[in-house]
């Protein structure tokens, strides 16, 4: 990556110190990074004494077999019993584990001692309909809290869940049943989605026409539709769960029982079926909760928005949460139904302090207008959080103005399915914040940037981000197939696991992420990232949303195609247009100005929100629109190419 493009972002000077309350009382000091790099191992074993161990470890990590690693592989324990029961046997039963909101308004606070119950029955359930140790279990659920238990009830009996995005299509599903090889599917009649019941069912049942192996499926009844149903082989939970006992006792598992599959979307090729094992992961996700949230347990009130099809929802709605013994909120629909102002409606509802979401969810408020979230009582807030994109200066400091009222700390976490648990993020106790910047590695982490020959850059330079040493949260292999393993993340630099992402270091040594690799687009013999052009598209006042794609081009190489969504007081105009180009010219060169910008009203996203480009890209070079299985909305190509005029 050349060095002119990377120059904008560093242009970024604005600094925010941690409030000096928060610091003053914070789970994590500055001491974290020192204890750390002293000795990495005993760092994490000492983190891990976070758990309660049936077993304790006495060997932290075994490194011996790369890049196949076990963490704390003598040691035994129940993931579900630490995220569940330890907490009732302290005397925390009556406190509420999840303030359940659901799209239509019903709601359901659910107690640590009431988890502990319907985990114990749907684990006896699970057992009845013939699932053991080592089986897979399909999951395919709204976010309603059978989600959470289900996924808990796998874990308590050591079997591995793998959960679908409720999104997927039938052949979606069919394609991850089959390479998990799942005995038993766990779906729902459906879930209520834009102020409606959306079915969930009829997708598993024409799964089940493509792939065999599935001998039981369980079904939760969310919306009351009709559903078809094939005897002997769907069973209804309320039916089967409600009847069983809530006595169940957790057994103690290996530290490297497998926990789950993820399989991560993909822009080609077969999906990734991401393992991950449970000692380590669970160990990183608590203690990332812990440091990254200065969660304290008795007081706050957390909530992540991301669904739990997604990794950030098995660690930071499930896994973390739940281990640190959180008080959180879950939110069944989307952030406008029935209106705008919803998100901002359930913080105040229920006093939310700790606020995790997505830069596109950020973009899409700032579009909806400053003055919605003003109508809503945001006082409590003391911590956010931006998962799944480099998020833009712009809208970091949208963010922490219009919701954090100027004084909450925003920490950017970086990670990936694949690592499990957040890996770069600033402390909030701790961290001088930079808008636009993952900024540092935790304590524990280790993170650089390479070069094409493997050598670290330099600070002001950029490249791509890899890391350097194992870590308790990391992926173990893909399902079924190690030397997939070994090709996708362990074979373009020697020793060290490459994320896939570009990033550069400022002069502080600290990182900014320009997005996935395959996103930087190579003009006239210029390296330029997608979210740079994308950031100071957005740093326009007309522009609510952009992303940026390099088409193909006969004499520049590639050249940059931007498609917008205007903000809401903004109209398309051919001078709008050119002063866009000019504007991009203006903050990144006059190599970065977008050759066509498109203004459409929306833009092809995956569920947890990231852009498809690759599909942008079909556009801009006049092919036939690839794959769109896993777009969270299935029809916003069309809408895309019918505002575009023909041949464009
Ligand atoms: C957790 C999650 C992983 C990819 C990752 C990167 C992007 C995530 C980011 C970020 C910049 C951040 N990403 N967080 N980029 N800043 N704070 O999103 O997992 O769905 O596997 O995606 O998301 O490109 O490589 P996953």
């Amino acid at each position: 990556m050349s060095n002119e493009s990377l120059a904008n972002l560093l242009k970024e000077e604005r600094r925010f110190a941690p409030p000096a309350e928060l610091a003053a009382s914070a789970n994590v000091t500055a001491d974290a990074y020192a204890q750390a790099s002293e000795d990495r191992l005993a760092f994490w074993a000492e983190q891990a004494r976070r758990l309660s161990w049936a077993v304790e470890p006495t060997e932290t990590l075994d490194w011996s077999n790369p890049p196949f690693a076990k963490w704390f592989a003598d040691g035994k324990l129940n993931v579900a019993y630490n995220c569940v029961d330890r907490h009732v046997e302290a005397g925390n039963g009556d406190r509420v584990a999840i303030h359940f909101e659901g799209e239509p308004g019903d709601s359901r606070a659910i107690t640590y001692a009431q988890l502990k119950d319907e985990v114990s029955r749907a684990a006896n359930a699970l057992q009845e309909l013939g699932v053991a140790k080592g089986d897979r279990v399909a999951v395919y659920l709204p976010m309603i809290p059978e989600a959470v238990v289900s996924m808990l009830a796998c874990a308590r009996i050591g079997a591995a869940h793998s959960v679908v995005f409720g999104g997927f299509s039938a052949d979606a599903v069919a394609s991850r049943i089959q390479d998990a090889d799942a005995k038993v599917v766990i779906t729902a009649d459906g879930g209520y989605r834009r102020g409606k019941p959306s079915a969930l069912k009829p997708a598993i049942d024409e799964a089940l026409t493509k792939v065999d192996g599935v001998q039981k499926v369980l079904v939760v009844r969310r919306t009351g539709e009709e559903v078809a149903w094939t005897e002997g082989r769907d069973v209804w939970w309320h039916e089967l769960v409600d009847a069983q006992s809530a006595e169940h006792t957790p057994e103690a598992h290996d530290a490297e029982q497998p926990l789950f599959i993820l399989y991560t979307s993909g822009t080609t090729g077969k999906p990734k079926g991401i393992l991950h094992t449970s000692g380590g992961y669970l160990t990183q996700a608590s203690y990332t909760h812990h440091a990254v949230f200065d969660l304290k347990p008795e007081t706050d009130v957390y909530w992540c928005t991301a669904d739990i099809g997604w990794v950030t929802g098995h660690s930071y709605i499930v896994y973390g949460p739940l281990a640190n013994g959180a008080t959180q909120v879950i939110y069944e629909g989307t952030p406008d139904t029935p209106h705008q102002g919803r998100f901002w409606e359930i913080v105040q509802k229920y006093g939310v302090t700790i606020l995790y979401t997505a830069p596109t969810a950020i973009r899409t408020f700032m579009k909806w207008g400053d003055d919605i979230p003003a109508r809503y009582d945001l006082s409590s807030l003391r911590v956010l959080g931006s998962v799944g994109e480099p998020i833009n200066p712009e809208a970091w400091v949208w963010y922490r103005e219009h919701i954090g009222a100027g004084r909450t700390p925003i920490v950017d976490t970086w990670w990936q399915t694949e690592t499990g648990a957040m890996m770069i993020s600033p402390l909030p106790g701790v961290t001088e914040t930079k808008p636009g910047s993952a900024q540092r590695a935790l304590p524990g982490i280790a993170a650089t940037v390479v070069d094409d020959e493997a050598n670290e850059v330099p600070n002001g330079s950029g490249g791509y981000l890899v890391l350097t040493e194992p870590w308790p949260s990391m992926l173990r292999t893909i399902w079924g197939d190690d030397q997939r393993y070994i090709d996708t993340y362990w074979s373009r630099f020697e020793g060290r696991y490459f994320a896939g992402d570009g990033a550069k270091k400022d002069e502080d040594g600290d990182i900014w992420l320009l997005g996935r690799v395959d996103d930087v687009m190579l003009v006239s013999g210029h390296n330029i990232s997608t979210t740079e052009v994308e950031s100071a598209l957005v740093g326009h006042p007309a522009v609510a949303e952009s992303a940026v794609v390099g088409a193909s081009d006969a004499t520049t190489g590639q050249a940059i195609v931007a498609f917008v969504i205007l903000r809401g007081s903004a109209s398309n105009s051919e001078e709008l247009v050119a002063e866009l180009r000019n504007h991009v010219g203006r903050t990144l060169g006059p190599i970065a100005k977008p050759k066509q910008i498109k203004v459409v009203s929306e833009l092809p996203k995956t569920r947890s929100g990231k852009i498809m480009r690759r599909l942008l890209r079909d556009i801009a070079e006049g092919r036939e629109v690839g794959d769109t299985t896993t777009l969270a909305d299935s029809t916003v190509m069309n809408l895309i190419q019918s505002q575009l005029p023909a041949g464009a």
